[in-house]
């Protein structure tokens, strides 16, 4: 899964990269607005993963796995009031994400310009939805143009059919999207989403709002009534110092200087990855303890074939076990004589948190 990091300048995108990732990516007050990517991939902290390795001591333990992509490239110019549109390159960069982790200013420093001179989240918030907006209406248009030229050819042309619904599928969003409104508030059907998908419209993204406090800066109150949405704060710079500080009796030290309970990495990267709506299901065994990403209403048949294709072809049964019950159990062998272990087939629905045998035979 990838998630991009967006937000206007100096709002604390590296800094929060780095808290998310560990890495060391320098931070600047003076970056301007050069195109700059920096990426990592982070294991999904997951406690059930960790229970399942303490029962079954495995060589080998795999959570699932998040990328995040720092991208900066919003220049000043942009975040005025007079927009001047994305380029290329940093409308893609963001296109290539599944969901996008959007930072958002509240810390007070005299000494880190903010380009547009005063901290106001609410304002920040929109004017970066605004360019989001403004790169999937052109998209839209440019498509809508097109197609129109297409649909002159007239009825008998074979793409016809395919193309009108395509057209009043376009035309529909169009307006929706000039009135600034994203369209991930759009319930769309199964048919329209799959047309959709290929165009990677930002908009359609999930988008988690992180609200960067200073050391002492209380959350303010943000509303963000949209779906697929959800908005949380992490002290950005006071983690990433303490993340940076390496030993762990001297972070115990300095959190507790600041009233720090515990970090916000796992909590923020949790709750991004959960904004997909993706579930996790687990494979155990001496060899490996692994959690597994699918759809949410997978059937037992996707579910061996996320594992290996072998397991989808020679598909003969699914054991499923959900994690509660195993734990209940304390060993497999007890749930399976407690009856808490199911033999399904290949449409059988996977939940979050099951546990999954695939018999199969090739
Ligand atoms: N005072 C203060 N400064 C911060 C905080 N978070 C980031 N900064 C500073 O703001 C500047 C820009 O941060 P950076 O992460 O590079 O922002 P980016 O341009 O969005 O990637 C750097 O000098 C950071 O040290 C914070 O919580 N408080
Ligand atoms: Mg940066």
């Amino acid at each position: 899964m990838r998630i991009g990091i967006i937000g206007l300048p100096n709002s604390g995108k590296t800094t929060i990269f780095n808290v998310l990732t560990g890495d060391r990516a320098p931070t600047t007050a003076y970056a301007g607005g050069a195109f700059q990517v920096n990426a990592a991939v982070v294991p999904v902290p997951d406690e059930r993963v960790g229970a399942l390795s303490e029962m079954y001591q495995p060589k080998k333990t795999t959570y699932a796995r998040v990328e995040y992509t720092d991208i900066a490239g919003l220049s000043g110019v942009e975040a005025g009031s007079r927009s001047v549109g994305l380029s290329g390159e940093l409308i893609n960069a963001i296109a290539n994400n599944d969901a996008l982790l959007h930072v958002v200013r509240v810390f007070q420093d005299e000494t880190v310009p903010h380009p547009l001179e005063t901290t106001d989240p609410g304002r920040d918030i929109s004017i970066l939805d605004a360019e989001l907006s403004l790169s999937d209406l052109s998209k839209i248009e440019n498509r809508l143009e097109r197609l129109a030229a297409s649909l002159k050819r007239g009825k008998g042309f074979p793409t016809y059919e395919d193309e009108k619904v395509e057209f009043e599928l376009l035309s529909r969003l169009q307006p929706h999207v000039e009135q600034g409104r994203p369209l991930r508030d759009l319930e769309l059907s199964a048919d329209e989403g799959r047309r959709l998908r290929g165009f990677q419209f930002l908009t359609a993204k999930p988008v988690l709002i992180v609200l960067n406090l200073g050391d002492e800066e209380d959350e303010p109150e943000i509303e963000y009534p949209h779906r697929k949405s959800a908005v949380t704060s992490i002290r950005g710079r006071l983690e990433m110092d303490i993340a940076q500080l390496g030993e762990a009796e001297e972070q115990v030290l300095f959190m507790a200087e600041y009233g720090l309970t515990e970090l916000s990495v796992k909590r923020i990267i949790r709750q991004s990855y959960e904004l997909l709506g993706r579930i996790n299901f687990f494979t155990v065994g001496d060899d490996e303890v692994r959690a597994w990403e699918v759809d949410r209403g997978a059937t037992a048949l996707e579910c061996a074939g996320a594992i290996h294709t072998d397991l989808a072809r020679g598909f003969i049964r699914a054991e499923v076990v959900s994690y509660e019950d195993l734990m209940a159990a304390g060993a497999y062998a007890g749930a399976r004589s407690m009856g808490k272990v199911r033999l399904e087939g290949k449409e059988h629905l996977i939940h979050d948190g099951d546990v999954v045998v695939i018999r199969f035979n090739v």
